[in-house]
């Protein structure tokens, strides 16, 4: 693995669906809200936001008009990747986290595999992960896949045999998660040594860990994801006031590290958003890393 100048995309994730107002003030909630942190990440340097809804009164929703509106408040303001949360919330039904992709998305996490999430099981049933990547794969929606462990990484060969996928995969490591991998260097090169094979990639650290994961990826030749569904720290004991904030130092980091920020055009083809379809050449999108 060569050392990379290549523009960092950077993702913003600035609800999450397990944080609360209880843990930060300063979480977004309202499309609003949300619309006005994404302008902020933009501004210092996000090209990708991931979203979750929430209702009125702070719990998660997929409610396609709910995640319309955000879409829509974002793009009145400015151009950013529209990436939507299947994942949704532990425990929702396989129909409300279908049923995001009515909003058609330009990318949609795909979730791997089924784990212990802290005190609770996130269920990704065989049946939910091939409901979704077919939908996906049919409206042109590319898949982001969420990868907790090493072994969903490699899960994801089998939906590549069945053509349920379009290469070259494009995944996030989201680790540190109780239950999942540990966010440590070898991990990190434990899972993209399990990839089918070479593709554009994102690492998500958890908590503590997204500052020393996210500079590893930057290292690495992969992109970072950042924003309160995963960290509301900037440093021990002190809030981010904003995901802006945290969009920001992933940016001074990439950019001391030699690699500039990908606008969001860039970023669709780093990322190799649409075309997306089984006929794709997999030369025309994203790139080997
Ligand atoms: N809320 C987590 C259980 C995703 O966006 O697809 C799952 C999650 C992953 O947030
Ligand atoms: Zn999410």
């Amino acid at each position: 693995m060569s050392w990379s100048t290549d523009p960092v995309v950077i993702t913003v994730a600035p609800t999450g669906a397990e944080v609360s107002r209880d843990q930060t003030p300063y979480l977004p909630i309202a499309p609003e809200e949300i619309a006005d942190e994404v302008v902020r990440s933009v501004t210092e340097g996000a090209a990708v936001v991931h979203i979750h809804a929430r209702r009125d009164d702070g719990r998660p929703t997929t409610e396609p008009d709910v995640l319309l509106r955000i879409r829509d408040l974002i793009r009145e303001r400015v151009d950013v990747v529209i990436n939507m949360s299947t994942g949704a919330e532990v425990g929702m039904s396989h129909y409300e986290r279908i049923r995001v992709l009515d909003a058609e998305p330009e990318i949609a996490s795909l979730n791997l595999g089924s784990m212990n999430f802290g005190d609770l099981v996130f269920d990704n049933h065989p049946d939910l992960i091939r409901a979704l990547a077919t939908r996906m794969r049919d409206e042109g929606i590319r898949p982001e896949l969420e990868a907790y462990d090493v072994g969903m990484v490699s899960a994801a060969e089998r939906l590549l045999s069945e053509g349920l996928l379009v290469e070259p995969l494009l995944y996030n490591f989201v680790m540190g998660v109780p239950g999942g991998i540990p966010a440590t260097a070898e991990n990190l090169l434990a899972m993209l040594a399990n990839r089918p094979q070479p593709g554009p990639w994102t690492a998500t650290g958890i908590a503590r860990h997204e500052l020393p994961l996210g500079t590893m990826a930057t290292v690495l030749g992969g992109h970072v994801r950042v924003g309160f569904e995963d960290n509301i720290y900037l440093r021990r004991g002190e809030l981010a006031q904003s995901n802006a904030d945290l969009v920001a130092r992933a940016r001074r980091i990439s950019e001391e590290l030699g690699r500039r920020v990908a606008t969001p055009d860039e970023a669709r083809q780093i990322l190799g958003v649409r075309p997306n379809v089984p006929t794709a050449s997999p030369s025309t999108i994203g790139g080997p890393s």
